[in-house]
């Protein structure tokens, strides 16, 4: 099994294992007129990590990996939206209200949609999740045990907000996780910075931080287990 360079420490990467979740790659937060700008942020700070998870994805379909993607939506009756969050902000238009891209952050409008880079596969399992944490009213759990993943290469938006709370809710699970440094953005970069110190500190309280080109090159050498259970699936 290979060991790659990360912080704190060398991460032990088992391809029968493990799986790329792709957090929240949806065109609310990555695009004019969504939910992030509703909020008031810039979402030129987050458009780095588009390719890179692109080119992640597509190596870990290559290497017949599993990949999630979440995305961060509410019913269209909004019965799954605590009105804590639709008022939190003051954003210039609510949750479940109609901008650009349709009703924000709705189940099924184009703005929950995710970036054409970034897009799901037909066999690719989608989460949709009220909260930040993907584990949250989600079966992301259930997923992961019935895959017998115990691993997690995290990708996605906002590194300090949906990324940060999934990977600490994972950690808290039993999974080890791999962060990706430049797989992940914040619409406030210094924001970002310090995420990725506080996971590693404490000799990786939550986890494990990488580039992906460390992650891309030994995924490019390796030839994983013909006997992986992902690659029927
Ligand atoms: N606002 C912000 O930074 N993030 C979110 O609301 N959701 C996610 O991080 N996906």
């Amino acid at each position: 099994m290979p060991f790659i360079d990360a912080k704190p420490f060398p991460f032990q990467f088992d391809f029968d294992h493990i799986a790329l979740i792709c957090i929240d790659m949806q065109r609310d937060f990555c695009q004019p007129g969504g939910f992030a700008e509703s909020l008031g942020n810039n979402i030129a700070n987050i458009q780095p990590c588009i390719p890179v998870i692109g080119k992640l994805q597509a190596a870990f379909r290559k290497a017949g990996l599993p990949i999630i993607h979440t995305k961060e939506c509410h019913q269209p009756d909004l019965s799954d939206l605590p009105t804590a969050k639709r008022n939190r902000g003051n954003p210039k238009v609510k949750i479940g209200e109609f901008g650009p891209m349709g009703r924000i952050l709705v189940d099924g409008e184009p703005g929950v949609e995710f970036v054409s880079e970034n897009e799901p596969r037909e066999y690719e399992h989608v989460i949709s999740k009220p909260g930040k944490d993907s584990f949250y009213r989600t079966d992301l759990d259930e997923y992961l045990t019935r895959r017998k993943i115990s691993g997690l290469v995290i990708t996605g938006v906002t590194t300090e907000v949906c990324v940060q709370t999934t990977m600490r809710c994972a950690n808290d699970r039993g999974y080890d996780c791999l962060l990706v440094e430049d797989g992940t953005d914040s619409y406030f970069p210094e924001f970002k910075e310090m995420t990725l110190k506080a996971l590693v500190a404490q000799g990786g309280i939550v986890g494990w931080t990488c580039k992906s080109d460390v992650l891309l090159d030994m995924m490019a050498k390796e030839v994983p287990g013909q006997t992986s259970p992902h690659k029927a699936a």
